[in-house]
């Protein structure tokens, strides 16, 4: 721990800045840091104001300084953070700065287009200036998005040597925008080196409550908590925070009596806020926490904890031994790769090795690539698996998450080259017993050199819940009676080190017949004797026959609900090639996905693929009908219910325009000679992104004669006035997909009767009703593609 948080006091934050600005007079627009350059005596006055309430550190006024955010200002981000931390500095006595550092203010792959390395670059280049200009601590704060909270303390960590504390905004729901949850988060963060971890904005106390628990029960550094002066409210078009700051305080000590030992608050505090907070705890000792040791890993959105249950590791995508993904490795079919990940998660894999050693590619940028295209699509952790430190770095430093590392072993040259990167980047390490004299044949051998990888292990800082064991499998056909030595090697391991244990099973039947019934055999013996993790292919009906059948029978599964859904339709026999839906072989490649299924699957290569292919046999709107908007309707109510997350909406959205697009250049040529009927503006209202249903209307009024004026989306009732007026036209159409954009679209409509637009307005989207296009005042309402053209040609007629 470090000077300036210790586990013996509570430490304090200041509150907002933008409220204090407004207060003082001041418009803070969007770009409040200007004031450090006009009025710095205010914003100084501000942060005394703080101090006096109680403040110990003090924040600067750096939120958006950002090489994007500030790429059209006439100050430099540089100047900017000089400026803001000079500003800070010149506030204070005994009190710290902490550098502020806010969201780029661009999504990140695969929800955007910025990548990992340049979110990297922008936030090294402003802490480089924050630590120059003499910050004491850096605050990355108010992230949404895990992978970029990652880019952020990394840059921190590497670029200084100052306390780095981090806060992430969670919705209600307790996820944050990119489908983080807290554990999660502090699986991915926490490792990285951070000194303090927690929860800042989008909540109020009483909402962040239960999210705070979560940090408190697994972060093993101090929790932070900034909450809003309660949840925000809009009235009037401005955001309204209506919590008094005695309610504030009285949440305050809840948290501290939970286990938060840093405090501070966000948009609507004042120093009232703080004062308030300050006095709640005056009376209190921070809490003891015993925070929980658990073995785990993590994607950007989901955690799996080892041991709970069996923790299938899939894989296929390993190409020692398969023809078929060598050659995709070598020529750089992803699609493949990615079928194969989508292929094993749905089949049941909770984990995926990735490995992608083959001498003549480039191991390092295949690796890095395969890892992005995966985490775009699959929330599966992955196993990063190679030989090569290089290759686990590079992997380490992009992955969203924290990932496991196959492998080290107990030679000394192993664990000098792993442990370094492990600990650096917060991963788990699988721990493969062998070293300079072999593999041990005895049990007591295997578990000596565990042992001793666990103990290196703890002299660079790695937890030993953070190291795995491989007592490694033998083969039966050429060493009988090692077979057994390896399973007496892990109820070693399991019981007297604790440890969790990884077996790569199928290894036993090399060179014997029928492989699968001696592979599901000795996983069910392996799994009897603690096995954790067994790395198979989870395409082999036996073997997850074997897994299915363990968890029964081991009371993982409660009321062999899994079982019972995956066999209760099967009988003995076909259990072999009907269970769950899987491929017979082991080993067999991956069957053909419906369009539906590639959608669902987020598969973009593939659905341009499938459409052109069902295109010469089908109507381009019925396969828009029948499986793009189906699919979208799966994908929809899976997000609403929280089992998948933006990435993948985005994901599944994207697919659908790579086969519209197919389909799009199919519809056009259907009709070339039409006259046009009539010009007709389509637009998706003020803030509302969704264009796809705006889209196809607009390929369908094309296709029946009409001129589009195409405005876009998000597109503000001004501009529809506008070009309506200028381009005099008679037929306008609105498209809106959410509850909130209705109102645009009731402002769209208004705005041009109030103008006297002499326009027919028709209305349409999944959210819409006739009911609400008679409430909106709308002319006509077009339940879908079909029904607009009809409309257009009432209109035209
Ligand atoms: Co979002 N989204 N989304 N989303 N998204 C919905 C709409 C949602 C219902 C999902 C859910 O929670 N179940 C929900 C809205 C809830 C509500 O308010 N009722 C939602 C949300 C909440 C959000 C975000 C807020 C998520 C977030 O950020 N936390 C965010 C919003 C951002 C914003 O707009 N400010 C968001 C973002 C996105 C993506 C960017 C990822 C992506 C959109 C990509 C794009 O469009 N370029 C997306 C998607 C794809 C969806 C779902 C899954 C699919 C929408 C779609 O394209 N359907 C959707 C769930 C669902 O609807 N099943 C969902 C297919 C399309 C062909 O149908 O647009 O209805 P539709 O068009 C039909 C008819 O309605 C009609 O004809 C079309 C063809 O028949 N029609 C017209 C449409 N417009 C017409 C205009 C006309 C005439 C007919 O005349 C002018």
């Amino acid at each position: 721990m470090n000077d300036i948080f210790t586990r013996e006091k509570f430490t304090f934050f200041d509150g907002a800045m933008g409220t204090m600005l407004l207060k003082a007079g001041l418009a803070t627009g969007d770009f409040p840091e200007l004031n450090n350059f006009n009025n710095p005596e205010i914003v100084r006055d501000i942060y005394q104001q703080y101090i006096d309430a109680g403040a110990e550190i003090i924040t600067t006024n750096t939120f958006s300084s950002n090489a994007f955010k500030m790429q059209d200002f006439d100050h430099s981000f540089v100047d900017s953070v000089k400026k803001g931390v000079a500003v800070a500095k010149s506030a204070v006595s005994t009190q710290k700065v902490a550098l502020d550092i806010g969201p780029i203010g661009q999504l990140m792959v695969p929800m955007g287009t910025l990548s990992f390395a340049e979110a990297y670059d922008m936030f090294a280049a402003q802490i480089e200036a924050g630590a120059a200009a003499g910050a004491d601590l850096v605050l990355v704060e108010t992230m949404t998005d895990l992978y970029e909270a990652k880019a952020a303390v990394l840059a921190a960590k590497e670029i200084c040597d100052l306390p780095v504390v981090c806060t992430l905004s969670f919705q209600k729901d307790g996820r944050t925008l990119s489908g983080a949850d807290p554990l999660t988060a502090i699986l991915t963060l926490e490792g990285l080196g951070l000194d303090v971890i927690g929860v800042n904005c989008s909540l109020g106390p009483v909402e962040m409550i239960p999210i705070i628990k979560q940090f408190v029960r697994f972060a093993s550094v101090p929790v932070i908590a900034q909450p809003n002066a309660g949840m925000p409210e809009l009235v009037k078009g401005e955001t309204l925070y209506n919590m008094r700051a005695d309610d504030f305080g009285s949440s305050i000590r809840e948290m501290a009596e939970l286990g938060v030992l840093v405090f501070g608050g966000c948009c609507g505090t004042n120093p009232e806020f703080i004062r308030s907070a300050r006095r709640a705890v005056s009376a209190l000792k921070p809490a003891t926490v015993h925070p929980e040791r658990i073995t785990a890993v993590s994607s950007g959105s989901q955690t799996v904890v080892l041991g709970d249950d069996v923790a299938v590791i899939g894989e296929r995508i390993n190409p020692t031994g398969k023809k078929k993904l060598k050659a995709a490795l070598r020529t750089r079919d992803f699609d493949y790769i990615l079928n194969e990940a989508v292929n094993q998660r749905n089949a049941g894999a909770k984990i995926l090795d990735v490995n992608a050693g083959l001498p003549e590619i480039d191991e390092k940028e295949i690796m890095m690539k395969i890892i992005q295209e995966i985490q775009a699509v699959v929330d599966l952790p992955l196993q990063i698996d190679s030989t090569d430190p290089k290759v686990i770095e590079a992997a380490l430093r992009i992955y969203n998450g924290k990932a496991l590392v196959n492998s080290v072993n107990g030679e000394e040259k192993s664990m000098k080259a792993i442990f370094p990167l492990v600990k650096k980047y917060g991963a788990c390490v699988l721990g493969l017993t062998l070293d300079e004299s072999g593999i041990p044949e005895t049990a007591a051998g295997r578990f000596a050199i565990a042992e001793k990888i666990i103990q290196v292990a703890d002299t660079y800082g790695i937890r030993r819940e953070d190291v795995l064991i491989d007592c490694l499998v033998l083969t039966a056909s050429t060493q009988q009676p090692a077979v057994m030595e390896t399973l007496r090697a892990v109820r070693m391991v399991k019981e007297k080190l604790g440890a969790k244990t990884i077996l790569g099973v199928s290894n036993v039947s090399f060179g014997l017949p029928r492989r699968d019934i001696l592979n599901s055999t000795y996983l069910a013996m392996a799994l009897a004797c603690g096995l954790d993790a067994p790395i198979i292919n989870p395409l082999s009906v036996p073997m997850m026959a074997a897994v299915h059948a363990f968890r029964v029978l081991a009371n993982r599964d409660r009321d062999s609900e899994s079982f019972v859904a995956a066999y209760a339709d099967t009988r003995a026999p076909a259990v072999q090639t009907a269970a769950a839906g899987l491929p017979a072989e082991t080993g067999s490649g991956p069957g053909e996905r419906s369009l539906r299924e590639i959608v669902i699957d987020g598969l973009r290569n593939e659905a341009a693929a499938m459409t052109e292919k069902r295109l010469e046999t089908e109507d381009p709107m019925k396969i828009i009908e029948k499986d793009l908007m189906p699919a979208l309707d799966v994908v929809g109510e899976k997000y609403e219910k929280g089992q998948i997350f933006l990435p993948q909406l985005m994901q599944a959205a994207e697919t659908v325009k790579k086969a519209f697009d197919v389909i799009k250049s199919r519809i056009s040529t259907v009709d070339e000679n039409g006259l046009v009927k009539g010009k007709i503006i389509l637009a998706t209202v003020k803030g509302d992104i969704h264009d796809i249903g705006k889209n196809i209307v607009k390929v369908l009024l094309e296709n029946y004669g009409y001129q589009i004026i195409d405005l876009g989306k998000d597109v503000a009732p001004e501009t529809v006035v506008e070009i309506a007026r200028k381009e005099k036209v008679k037929l306008v159409g609105l498209s809106a997909l959410m509850t909130t954009t209705v109102k645009s679209m009731e402002d769209t409509i208004a705005a041009l009767k109030n103008e006297g637009v002499p326009c027919i307005v028709m209305v349409g989207g999944a959210v819409l009703t006739q009911e609400y296009a008679d409430m909106i005042k709308a002319d006509h309402y077009a339940r879908d593609a079909q029904e607009a053209v009809r409309i257009a040609g009432m209109v035209f007629k």
